[in-house]
């Protein structure tokens, strides 16, 4: 009954069969019961009596999810433009990616897990070679970590060392002083430095990372931080070809905050050693700059001696239509480090050569990432080129955001501020409530959707997303805003 009932609003025959990357694909999502469904419920209070599972939405079947769309285990059928937060470049079940553990060597890397840092495969340099010959943003060295919060917090050590050892000066050893004051946390062996970062932003959850993290009260309550310093990050008007002049002004004033706060914690002696900054705020709104605030910020950067750590954590892989999102900004020179994990299943940053430590062991832990997962990586780097992925980003991009532009033109008293890039893109309800209540209507008829921010919808589907997927949502959208009228 009820099968019948919500298939009414999900009319199949609407939408034409077009070929998709992966074949198999369902012609648009197919809604049974209500999400989560009895099945979905029953394992959640199952789950919980083991863990705390409060942010679970529902359970998938990866063996019938496919492409798109995932399936969950009451057989709905969901167009999927969240992805698992960003993560999923090739959709499910992508043949190439079935295929890898088919092959001995590859499945004998995977059940041998070594720890990477001490005794790793003989093939390990060849592969980390051709990860940092095909994708490299213009580093030179790859360090390896397990996830994004984890690249981060890595990253700030080597931003800490370089800076140290450059006042050091080069081949000088630690002091005993140093030696015996960094075991209990003083200074000079454990200094007083700090990385800047932005109102809004997210860069992980460990302790380092967190107080670099200022999206939500909730990731940050009762844990204690550094005392770092935290500048505004440019909040843009839209659209942006009407604002030119105030979002200009926008950045004057959040480049001449930055610059202020380097100073004022160079006087408080906790020098600024480095900057993180992600190229769109995806956790903390959607919130994007011009490639001139981030060139400006690299020459702030540059001439205090702090070094510049993009966060491509969330943008990276290929979503924005170039495989770093930095690549719009035509920075003058490569970032210090560039951190990466999601899409690129491994964690992890290229860094520049400065950044290595001059010591061994002073980065590391027991796996440093996982060579299963690179070996996916290559697979899913090699079908980005193959397919022509990141041209499909770019095409499915201007088709969804022209649909999303007609529709803040229709709606406007709901839905306002479309931007991003590629398929990279989001929208913002006129209030939180409204946007929550737009992805649980969407839900509903079988799009899988995510917010961020307070009352931002935003969009990470795969890079296997084509023009008929977006019209299902565009149309699915349209739908929504036009009940909730
Ligand atoms: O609630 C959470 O912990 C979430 S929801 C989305 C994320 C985390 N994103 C992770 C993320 C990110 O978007 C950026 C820009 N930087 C770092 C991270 C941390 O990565 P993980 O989650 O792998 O530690």
């Amino acid at each position: 009954m009820w099968s019948r009932a919500l298939n009414k609003s999900v009319n199949l025959c609407k939408f034409r069969a077009v070929s998709s990357f992966v074949k198999g694909e369902p012609e648009g999502p197919v809604v049974k019961t209500e999400i989560p469904g009895p099945k979905s419920k029953k394992l959640l209070s199952e789950l919980r009596s083991l863990q705390h599972a409060e942010t679970v939405q529902l359970f998938s079947n990866y063996d019938k999810s496919i492409g798109n769309y995932l399936v969950d285990a009451d057989d709905n059928v969901l167009l999927d433009t969240y992805t698992q937060i960003s993560s999923v470049p090739l959709g499910y079940n992508h043949p190439e990616l079935l295929k890898v553990f088919n092959d001995q060597h590859n499945l004998k890397c995977l059940i041998n897990r070594p720890a990477l840092g001490v005794f790793p495969g003989d093939d390990w340099p060849k592969r980390l070679r051709n990860v940092l010959n095909e994708i490299s943003p213009g580093l030179p060295n790859l360090t390896t970590m397990m996830c994004g919060s984890c690249a981060n917090e890595n990253a700030f050590k080597n931003v800490f060392m370089a800076y140290q050892g450059k006042k050091r000066g080069e081949n000088v050893d630690f002091t005993e002083e140093e030696k015996t004051s960094c075991i209990i946390n003083q200074p000079p062996g454990a200094p007083k430095l700090s990385i800047l970062s932005f109102l809004n932003g997210f860069h992980g959850r460990t302790l380092g990372s967190l107080s670099t993290t200022h999206s939500k009260y909730m990731h940050k309550m009762d844990i204690p931080s550094f005392d770092w310093p935290i500048a505004h990050f440019p909040q843009y008007k839209y659209p942006l070809d009407e604002n030119q002049h105030a979002n200009d002004e926008e950045d004057k004033k959040c480049l001449a905050e930055v610059e202020a706060l380097i100073e004022e914690y160079k006087s408080k002696e906790i020098p600024v050693a480095g900057i993180i900054v992600e190229p769109i705020q995806s956790e903390g709104g959607d919130n994007e700059a011009s490639p001139r605030f981030f060139q400006q910020l690299q020459k702030i950067a540059k001439k205090h001696g702090a070094y510049l750590i993009i966060d491509e954590v969330q943008t990276g892989g290929g979503g924005t239509g170039k495989f770093w999102c930095h690549e719009h900004f035509h920075l003058e020179t490569p970032p210090d480090i560039v951190t990466f994990s999601k899409k690129m299943q491994l964690g992890g940053y290229f860094h520049s050569l400065e950044m290595t430590p001059k010591q061994p062991s002073r980065v590391f832990n027991t796996w440093m990432g996982d060579p299963g997962k690179l070996i996916l990586l290559e697979t899913i780097i090699k079908t980005i080129k193959e397919q022509k992925l990141l041209q499909n980003v770019e095409k499915t991009g201007k088709k969804l955001k022209t649909g999303l532009l007609d529709i803040e033109k229709e709606f406007s008293h709901l839905v306002n501020s479309v931007r991003g890039r590629g398929t990279f893109l989001a929208i913002n309800a006129a209030d939180g409530k409204l946007r929550d209540d737009i992805l649980k209507k969407l839900k509903a008829k079988g799009i899988q959707s995510g917010g961020c921010g307070n009352q931002t919808l935003r969009l990470r589907p795969a890079l296997i997303f084509q023009e008929h997927h977006a019209n299902i949502f565009l149309d699915t959208f349209r739908q929504v805003l036009k009940e909730s009228c």
